[in-house]
């Protein structure tokens, strides 16, 4: 069977919580390609955020309504959509669930920047509150509507830390031995011990002991995938109309690193190292989140089977080397601004990934066409860019400096 064509296993009806957002928009256009029954959850508190910090998408973003009525045109598919907030409003979760049946949910509906999460207390503890709710919402609407639904989580990388005993990081479950009191030497598996560097990332280490517990007690069947940095913008489904355009973050809290550096390039604002930019990632394209999504929903878990956790990434870079990329293929200036976040100066990371190439992914790794691409859409759009909000202002402790570069032309 050939893994990489558009080849649909068997029509499904998909929920996609968070399918206003930047990995959910597209993932939810490419499931609706594919020929599955889409509806979208989302109560777009990512757009209000954008409100909240006076920071716009690079890319203009369509209203919902827009999204839905231009992709029925396009491709003749319906979406649905039901704006609620997942955190709050449970009973009309499960009355959703309940009503539409789904074999699949797809959850991305979290607070996802670690910035944002980081900014104060008010920050912090919606980002718990919020992300911690909705997913123990998502489960227990599962679990209490008596429907078998795979649900597919997305999590992240920086559950772990980014460090490792010099050993590649495994998918999830790691063998362990302990000597017990009566001296018997015992082979485990145990979680993959977690490290989190914000807010945000524990909220993600908390979402997996959830997992953990449904699906012991309930049988719940849950793929969780712990993806690298999404870079990039478009997909080929974004691409079929200027309308269906996905969101590009550059801002100091939602910008990720390796979109911001080539926007920053783009529009002629230095290139942001935070410290030595030693800090090593984990990165995967856009384009392979929405595959990477397609390959989970294909292959789910056994219902008597453990989380199934996926390593979500298809290569590692050193933040400094990246920035040297964007340069050279830019003449974009690098400045080297204090790190406002409380994180390893240097580190080496290595990912195991075998699971999503057995189950046939094919790679789309850091070429410069791709990297070119984006930076034509962030030229295209630059008239757009509010300068003033690319420094990340956003400190871990009181005492640390935010990371603003000296700027001669604003
Ligand atoms: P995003 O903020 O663009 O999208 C998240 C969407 O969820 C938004 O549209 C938001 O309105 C919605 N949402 C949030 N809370 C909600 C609630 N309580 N009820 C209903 N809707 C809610 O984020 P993204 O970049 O698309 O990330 C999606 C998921 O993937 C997140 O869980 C994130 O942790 C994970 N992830 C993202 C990246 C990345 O680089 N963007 C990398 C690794 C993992
Ligand atoms: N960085 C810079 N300059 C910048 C911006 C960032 O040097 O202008 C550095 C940061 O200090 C950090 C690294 O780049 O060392 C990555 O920062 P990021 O903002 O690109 O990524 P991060 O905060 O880790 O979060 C993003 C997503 C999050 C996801 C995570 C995956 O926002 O939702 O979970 O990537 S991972 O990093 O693998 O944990």
């Amino acid at each position: 069977m050939n893994l990489e064509s558009n080849h649909l296993q068997s029509k499904k009806k998909i929920i996609v919580l968070g399918g206003d957002g930047f990995c959910g928009w597209p993932t939810s256009l490419h499931l609706s390609n594919l020929g599955h029954e889409v509806i979208i959850i989302d109560n777009l508190s990512r757009r209000n955020i954008d409100n909240e910090l006076e920071a716009e998408s690079l890319t203009p973003i369509q209203p919902m309504g827009t999204r839905l009525k231009v992709w029925e045109d396009v491709s003749g598919q319906k979406m649905g959509f039901y704006n609620i907030d997942l955190a709050e409003e449970y009973e009309h979760l499960l009355e959703i669930l309940h009503n539409e049946q789904p074999d699949v949910i797809v959850h991305f509906a979290e607070q996802r920047s670690a910035p944002y999460s980081m900014k104060s207390p008010k920050h912090k503890r919606y980002t718990v509150n919020n992300n911690i709710n909705a997913t123990h919402n998502v489960l227990c609407a599962i679990e209490d509507s008596g429907l078998d639904i795979h649900l597919v989580h997305l999590g992240t990388m920086g559950v772990y830390g980014y460090g490792t005993a010099g050993m590649e990081i495994p998918e999830g479950y790691l063998d362990i031995e302990v000597t017990t009191d009566s001296g018997e030497r015992v082979q485990q598996q145990i979680l993959y011990p977690t490290n989190p560097g914000s807010i945000y990332h524990m909220t993600k280490t908390q979402d997996q002991l959830l997992f953990h517990y449904y699906n012991k007690n309930d049988n719940l069947r849950i793929t969780d995938l712990h993806q690298g940095i999404v870079w990039g913008t478009n997909t080929i489904e974004t691409n079929m109309d200027e309308r269906l355009i996905n969101r590009f973050d550059y801002d100091g809290d939602y910008g990720t690193v390796l979109n911001r550096f080539l926007m920053q390039a783009a529009v002629g604002y230095p290139i942001t190292v935070h410290g030595t930019g030693g800090q090593t990632r984990a990165f995967i394209h856009i384009q392979d989140t929405v595959r990477c999504i397609e390959l989970a929903i294909d292959n789910p878990p056994a219902r008597e089977e453990r989380v199934m956790i996926f390593n979500q990434m298809t290569e590692t870079h050193r933040i400094n080397d990246l920035a040297k990329l964007v340069s050279e293929l830019t003449g974009g200036e690098i400045a080297y601004v204090s790190n406002p976040r409380k994180e390893a100066a240097e580190n080496d990371l290595h990912v195991k990934n075998d699971l999503f190439l057995s189950k046939g992914l094919n790679p789309t790794t850091l070429d410069n066409g791709l990297l070119q691409e984006v930076t034509e859409i962030a030229q295209k759009y630059s008239h757009r860019a509010d300068y003033s909000k690319i420094p990340a202002k956003s400190t871990w402790t009181k005492e640390q400096e935010p990371g603003i570069p000296d700027v001669k032309k604003e």
